[in-house]
């Protein structure tokens, strides 16, 4: 069953979703609503995603939204196929979980308020509140020195091997990395740089890249990387 994804690649919630069906070995197909016309909010949208928001999916009868469930599901539901993404003990995967929580609540809350003033509040001709951005960033300093502190331990956030937890980081750190101009809060961080590089050198992640460089108006359909 190939799986049906609402929302553009070059939106961060679904790029959580996309990278993670990736990693998975499962087969989707992208259909890119246009945000800035206000697709998510028609209200044929919102019999998928009541917030008006993307991501949301399809799957045969099944329909979910909020990307951090959808992950989750497709860990568990591919539990034995492509990246094992949520561990194996109960323990493992309760620590998989608190940094998942740490990546929704600390840390992509202060991105998505950065996010919010530099990018979605100017294309709508609203003026930035630079104090929020400068407080954001100063918030995400001291995240970011807990994840170094952690990451000087071992490889990953939940243990040796790359997890939801890590995958999860991946839509927003790229936007510090490459459209926020936020680089040194990773770039100063040895243990948070050396992990961002192992991270985003995935062979997934590297093909989500590909498809916002390959953005078109119309559905794209992908298969699987090999
Ligand atoms: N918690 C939700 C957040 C969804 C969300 O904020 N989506 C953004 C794109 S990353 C969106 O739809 N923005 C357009 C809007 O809010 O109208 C999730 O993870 O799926």
């Amino acid at each position: 069953m190939v799986v049906k994804v609402y929302g553009p690649v070059t939106a961060a919630c679904p790029q959580r979703v996309l990278v993670c069906l990736l990693e998975k070995e499962v087969e989707f197909e992208v259909f890119p609503l246009n945000l800035q016309s206000g697709d998510q909010k028609q209200p044929e949208f919102l019999l998928r995603q009541p917030f008006g928001q993307v991501p949301a999916i399809e799957d045969g009868d099944f329909k979910l939204f909020e990307s951090r469930a959808i992950s989750r599901y497709y860990a568990e539901k591919y539990a034995k196929q492509g990246t094992n993404l949520l561990g194996n003990t109960l323990e493992e995967k309760a620590v998989v979980d608190q940094w998942l929580e740490v990546e929704a609540h600390n840390f992509n809350d202060l991105v998505y308020n950065i996010v919010l003033q530099l990018l979605v509040f100017p294309g709508m001709g609203a003026k930035s509140n630079m104090d929020l951005v400068r407080d954001c960033e100063k918030k995400l300093e001291k995240v970011l020195d807990v994840y170094e502190a952690r990451l000087s331990k071992s490889k990953y956030l939940a243990g040796d091997s790359f997890t939801l937890a890590d995958l999860s980081h991946l839509p927003s750190i790229r936007f510090l990395m490459n459209e926020g101009g936020f680089q040194h809060l990773v770039n100063d961080r040895k243990n948070v740089n050396s992990w961002w590089i192992d991270i985003s050198s995935r062979p997934a992640w590297k093909k989500v890249m590909e498809l916002i460089k390959a953005t078109q108006p119309q559905p794209v359909t992908t298969h699987p990387i090999s």
